[in-house]
């Protein structure tokens, strides 16, 4: 606070002002120059393909965990009526934490959002044959601000099948995030996120895309977490859909990402406090 004016002074709304728990920002390591690059792409392209980050034994263990939860299709067309959805994912398993909070990826997003950046949600995506295309869209649209803006959000697709050219691979519009409002010209170039299992295709909250069409005859499994600035409501509430156990047993960079986090100067206290104290209090 500046004394003479009584105005808030930038420094004050930058400062870490947690005395107990600090801030655990910046939880991305990866190598410098090639954080650089992939953000340079993303900024530029508005998506960028990370390929081959986690191993085989992730996948099996999430393709392993997440199967029986997916049980129902979907409830509209973009849900999709023959994609399998399961919402919430860490509220219900643990084996999505090694793609929600991977390290480059975290990286690349200390690159492109405000420090604590959260979850906004985490899903079970499988899409089943004869599944036809999901209607395009970009995923900050349900926070109205006018475009052309800057992305208030990013996802990552993690491919837990590969994704192949006909078996519903996202599809991409490059520099769409640099686009004003209304739906894609109908000649804008598009692309296939082809890519070998285990890797993700990360791109802004303002880029346009969708699930594509599945011709094959296997399903196409994914998980997809999606990430918005601190300041902004996350869409999944994760206070009410993951159990505090399941928080407590975490690690500082998930408990963050759950929203167990302060954005300065005090976005997100609880009774004026930082939030984790509710996780030692029982
Ligand atoms: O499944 C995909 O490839 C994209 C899914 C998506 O964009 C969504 O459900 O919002």
């Amino acid at each position: 606070m500046n004394q003479k004016t009584g105005n808030l002074t930038l420094d004050y709304l930058d400062a870490d002002l947690a005395g107990t728990f600090k801030s655990t920002a910046g939880i991305g390591s990866a190598d410098d120059k090639q954080v650089d690059a992939l953000a340079a792409e993303l900024n530029e392209n508005g998506y960028v393909i990370l390929e081959s980050i986690i191993s085989k034994e992730q996948l099996d263990t999430y393709r392993e965990e997440i199967m029986p939860h997916l049980t129902r299709t979907g409830r509209n067309n973009f849900e999709g009526d023959k994609t399998q959805r399961v919402y919430g994912v860490p509220g219900k398993i643990y084996a999505a934490d090694p793609m929600i909070a991977h390290p480059l990826v975290m990286a690349v997003l200390d690159r492109v959002m405000r420090p604590n950046f959260l979850l906004s949600q985490g899903q079970g995506i499988n899409i089943l044959p004869g599944e036809v295309a999901q209607p395009i869209h970009h995923d900050d649209a349900f926070y109205h601000w006018p475009r052309p803006r800057p992305h208030l959000g990013a996802a990552t697709i993690w491919a837990i099948d590969a994704f192949t050219e006909d078996n519903g691979a996202t599809v991409v519009y490059p520099g769409s995030h640099k686009w004003g409002p209304g739906a894609p010209p109908a000649d804008a170039k598009v692309v296939k996120a082809v890519m070998p299992e285990g890797s993700c295709v990360l791109f802004l909250g303002t880029t346009w895309h969708g699930g594509g069409g599945n011709e094959t005859d296997k399903p196409r499994l994914a998980f997809t977490a999606q990430y918005c600035e601190p300041w902004c409501r996350t869409q999944e509430n994760y206070f009410l859909a993951v159990p505090k156990e399941m928080v407590k047993s975490r690690d500082e960079a998930m408990q963050r990402l759950l929203g167990y986090s302060v954005h300065p100067p005090f976005i997100g206290m609880v009774n004026g406090m930082h939030p984790k104290r509710c996780l030692q209090d029982d």
